[in-house]
């Protein structure tokens, strides 16, 4: 029996103390951490595994007869608020760094919901300026990583070692880019870094915003969010709502909550396919009896990578896959129907695997 390895997705959840940052992660992970009202100072740090519902696969397990969906999941990373300031001279907590270093994308919530009930740190509700207040400090924290690095270099170059001149040169020309306010992933050389810097600044993570907006979704302050971020993408979830949906059990009660505030389904989806595209991922499918998997790669990987995903023994003793689009085998009704019309294909190791291919991967080891 194959069983499902654990999520290697990582995905950090930051803003600002007390925008609703552990009821976004309530909401999508249905973990159920309390949430407290005033903002919390003392780091802590939730982790949670988020499922991704991908509503292909119903369809795929109906067409194949299958008892079980198994869909992708990621692992989701809430921290404690970033306090404006903390991001300074190297301020922000060896905890709150070490989680936040370790993700693979960050998603930055932004409150935009109006409550005279919910403190916020500076009074008011100005999504864009929270924002940037936060991106800020993140700046800050490259900033004073590449100093610290740089002081490390300082006796090697000094002795005249090549290696750490070339270093020393390459942080220096980052932390003018960094002090111009322009995020690390931004930097043109930024792939001649040592890899270890590379995943440590944080402003080189892909980012995504996440609105926690009222029930009536706060279509202007969320525009002034998307004007701010410019090409990343903005998710409005309305927070404190679906973390409560999140515990209703009843798929009948469910339907009829989210209802009330015109949804058809909740904001998981959205904010997985959103965090999928930042992140370029594509989803893959393997289907049979027993049950539907739903696989998550880079785009451009080739099929011995795709069958890598599922098991280390498939990609060393690939053979050969069969390959046929979701829709095609869907509308087909059958493999044996798709076979008929030419529709499912073989190919080899080089294949591109493309999204909503489901896969059967022939291997011999
Ligand atoms: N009205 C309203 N209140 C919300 C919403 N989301 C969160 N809150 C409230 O805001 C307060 C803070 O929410 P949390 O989720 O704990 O915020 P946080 O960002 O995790 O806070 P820290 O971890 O302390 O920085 C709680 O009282 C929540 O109930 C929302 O969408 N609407
Ligand atoms: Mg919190």
């Amino acid at each position: 029996m194959s069983s499902r390895p654990v999520a290697s997705l990582e995905i950090g959840i930051i803003g600002l103390p007390n925008c609703g940052k552990t009821t976004i992660f309530n909401a999508l992970t249905g973990a159920g951490v309390v949430v407290q009202p005033f903002a919390a100072t003392e780091v802590s740090v939730n982790t949670g595994v988020a499922q991704v519902p991908d509503a292909r696969m119903a369809p795929l397990a109906t067409v194949e007869d299958s008892q079980r969906l198994v869909p992708p999941t990621v692992q989701l990373v809430d921290v404690a608020g970033l306090q404006r300031g903390a991001g300074r001279d190297g301020g922000l907590s060896g905890e709150f760094l070490q989680a936040l270093r370790a993700a693979d994308a960050l998603i930055h919530v932004v409150r935009t919901f109006e409550d005279d009930a919910v403190f916020h740190v500076d009074g008011r509700i100005d999504p864009a300026a929270d924002a940037e207040g936060v991106d800020l400090e993140l700046l800050f924290a490259d900033g004073a990583l590449v100093t610290k690095r740089l002081e490390r270099l300082e006796r090697a170059v000094k002795v005249g070692q090549k290696e750490a001149k070339a270093e020393a040169d390459l942080l220096a020309e980052l932390g003018v880019v960094l002090d111009a306010g322009s995020p690390a992933r931004d930097f043109a050389k930024f792939k001649t870094l040592p890899l270890e810097v590379q995943s440590d600044l944080l402003t080189a993570k892909p980012m995504m915003y996440v609105a926690n907006t009222s029930e009536s979704g706060d279509p202007e302050a969320v525009a002034a969010l998307q004007t701010y971020a410019g090409s990343a993408e903005v998710v409005g979830v309305a927070g404190r709502f679906e973390s409560d949906l999140a515990e209703i059990e009843d798929p009948e009660e469910r339907s009829l909550f989210l209802a009330e505030i015109g949804q058809e389904e909740p904001s998981a989806p959205r904010v997985a396919a959103a965090a999928f595209r930042m992140l370029e991922l594509i989803t893959f499918f393997t289907a049979g009896p027993k049950d539907v998997w739903a696989w998550t790669i880079r785009q451009g990987s080739n099929a011995v990578e795709a069958g890598g995903k599922i098991h280390t023994d498939i990609a060393r003793g690939f053979i050969r896959a069969e390959v046929i689009n979701w829709q095609d085998l869907v509308n087909a009704g059958s493999r044996a129907e798709a076979t008929k019309l030419g529709q499912l294909r073989v190919e080899g190791k080089d294949y591109i695997v493309q999204d909503g291919d489901v896969l059967n991967v022939r291997f011999n080891v």
